[in-house]
């Protein structure tokens, strides 16, 4: 037998005020959007930690929590970020995307000048772990990608509940954050950068960003 725990911590609210507290997420998670302009006010190491913390508690195969967070803040590591993926933006908006994506993108206004990845005060690296280590055994781990995902977006409604602004980053290929980030081994793979700070004063959202597709759209009821 495997030992269990009773579950002491689940929380049983009334019908009327689940619906409340539905809605009000709704409307809290709306108010997220991805920016690309942020101050560089600096936030404390605390609110970052406390963030990992909730993406950690993400569900995932066998609980082997096949991920690695590095949070940067250090202005030289930020700036060979910026210079890196700057320069693999440049191939990329140059052509290397293809007619069809780069029409895509059309709509948000990108281009390959990050600024904000000097600019922003964290930057957050999350790797993804083919094998876990413990107590010295390696064991394989399940459902990498899913469980990955999940923790990334655990992270992103962490860090905008906290107060703070984000930005998704997949820069092609991501193989840079690796050696930057000192995790160049065969374990590990750079899965995705978070941005993260207080907007800037003159940040802004691309209409065409905010335009969701409705509930009938994305959901049957069956
Ligand atoms: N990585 C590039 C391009 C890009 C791709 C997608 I899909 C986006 O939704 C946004 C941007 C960039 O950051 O500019």
């Amino acid at each position: 037998m495997t030992a269990h725990l009773p579950l002491t911590d689940f929380i049983e609210y009334p019908q009327d005020e689940m619906l409340k507290r539905a809605q009000d997420n709704y409307q809290q998670v709306k108010r997220r959007h991805s920016i690309r302009s942020f101050s560089d006010r600096a936030v404390p190491q605390a609110i970052i930690e406390q963030c990992i913390l909730a993406a950690g508690t993400a569900p995932n195969g066998a609980n082997h929590q096949p991920w690695h967070f590095v949070a940067i803040s250090r202005p030289e590591i930020k700036a060979q970020i910026r210079q890196q993926a700057e320069a693999l933006e440049q191939a990329f908006y140059a052509g290397r995307a293809g007619e069809e994506w780069l029409t895509a993108l059309k709509p948000l206004g990108t281009d390959a000048n990050k600024p904000y990845l000097e600019h922003a005060p964290w930057l957050i690296a999350v790797f993804s772990q083919k094998r876990s280590e413990d107590e010295g055994e390696q064991k394989t781990n399940y459902y990498v990608h899913e469980s990955v995902g999940i923790a990334t977006g655990f992270l992103i409604q962490a860090l905008h509940y906290a107060g703070l602004a984000t930005l998704t980053h997949t820069p092609k290929p991501m193989s840079f954050l690796s050696k930057v980030c000192g995790r160049d081994n065969d374990n590990e793979r750079p899965y995705m950068l978070i941005i993260a700070g207080y907007p800037a004063a003159e940040a802004t959202i691309p209409q065409h960003a905010t335009d969701k597709k409705p509930l009938h759209d994305i959901c049957d009821f069956l």
